[in-house]
């Protein structure tokens, strides 16, 4: 067969998406280095999330890294309006600012992160930004604003009618009573393995729907809402962040697997921690999912009503996973 026509093949049949990628990644700087393989990549992504979790297989299958796939998949969500946890559209704080948080890390242990971020639609993208072109980790509020714009991001007003229209109802009552329970949710946390066996991960949030101004969540902190560790895995949270970070959510189940413990089992050990540490039954919702080296992924939330997405040999599911409580 001509080296031509053995490509177009392979791009079109099931079992050549596992094998053209290393040709198309011939074209792609991040990756001309390291040499073909044949690992099967694989997206998870926190709730119903299907068209940016398939966005992120998509991108791994052509051969993209890990953590480009990961920021591809969750700038959909942050595109989307109608998702109103999320980037434009995300619900404002109590006095109708929206301000996002989000966090990325990538394979070699490098991370980055923004917090409380006005005006800018892509900030799992601007975290990127700030772990490759700054010497930092983390930047905040107004500096990060500013560092979105000299990296040629354009602003908008994040604020949509709808959004609008609901805080205004919001602050009609205007009870503030911090809660992410089963309705308000839909936090974007993806982790990516790439055909390198390469894991990273990116979580996006506008956080806790009429927050407090300057309340940020566990989303963009590392080791709570996102932690990698190549050698072993990784996981993301969703839900309520506060009880996420001080658990520090994300690190605990990369540690528990690598004592030993498979992806569920350390999701399932993770909510422990945090139902162990309430009286009684708690009324918010948390949830983890995690994926380990070798591709095996778990995930566990308190309350029922919690599902993720898994992208793995073309094939795009929701899958609901256990909960501590079921009613
Ligand atoms: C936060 N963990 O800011 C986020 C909110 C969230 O689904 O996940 N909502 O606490």
């Amino acid at each position: 067969m001509k080296r031509r026509t053995f490509i177009k093949h392979s791009v079109n049949s099931g079992f050549g998406m596992l094998i053209a990628p290393p040709f198309l990644a011939a074209c792609n700087n991040n990756q001309k280095d390291m040499g073909p393989n044949t690992i099967s990549p694989i997206s998870i992504s926190t709730w119903n999330t299907s068209s940016a979790n398939s966005l992120a297989g998509n991108a791994l299958m052509k051969g993209k890294t890990a953590l480009d796939a990961a920021i591809e998949g969750v700038a959909f969500e942050e595109m989307n309006k109608s998702n109103t946890t999320v980037g434009w559209g995300g619900a404002p704080d109590r006095d109708g600012n929206v301000s996002l948080d989000a966090c990325v890390m990538d394979d070699k242990g490098n991370c980055g992160a923004v917090l409380a971020v006005r005006d800018v639609v892509h900030v799992a993208a601007l975290a990127r930004d700030v772990m490759e072109k700054t010497p930092h980790v983390i930047l905040a509020g107004e500096g990060a604003r500013k560092f979105a714009l000299t990296q040629g991001y354009k602003t908008e007003n994040l604020l949509t009618e709808d959004s609008k229209k609901a805080w205004q109802e919001w602050l009609k009552k205007g009870n503030y009573a911090p809660e992410i329970n089963v309705e308000n949710h839909d936090t974007i946390g993806i982790l990516c393995r790439d055909q390198w066996g390469n894991l990273s991960g990116a979580c996006t949030t506008s956080g806790l729907a009429y927050k407090m101004m300057g309340r940020v969540g566990d989303s963009p902190i590392i080791g709570s809402g996102l932690f990698i560790d190549n050698e072993v895995g990784g996981a993301v949270a969703t839900g309520m962040g506060e009880e996420v970070i001080k658990t520090v959510g994300s690190f605990l189940i990369v540690e528990l697997m690598r004592q030993g413990k498979s992806p569920q089992e350390a999701c399932e050990g993770a909510i422990d921690r945090i139902v162990t540490k309430q009286k009684g039954k708690p009324s918010f919702q948390v949830a983890y999912i995690a994926m380990n080296k070798s591709g095996t992924v778990g995930a566990s939330s308190i309350h029922a009503g919690f599902s993720y997405m898994k992208y793995e040999n073309n094939v795009n599911e929701n899958i609901v996973p256990s909960s501590k409580f079921n009613a």
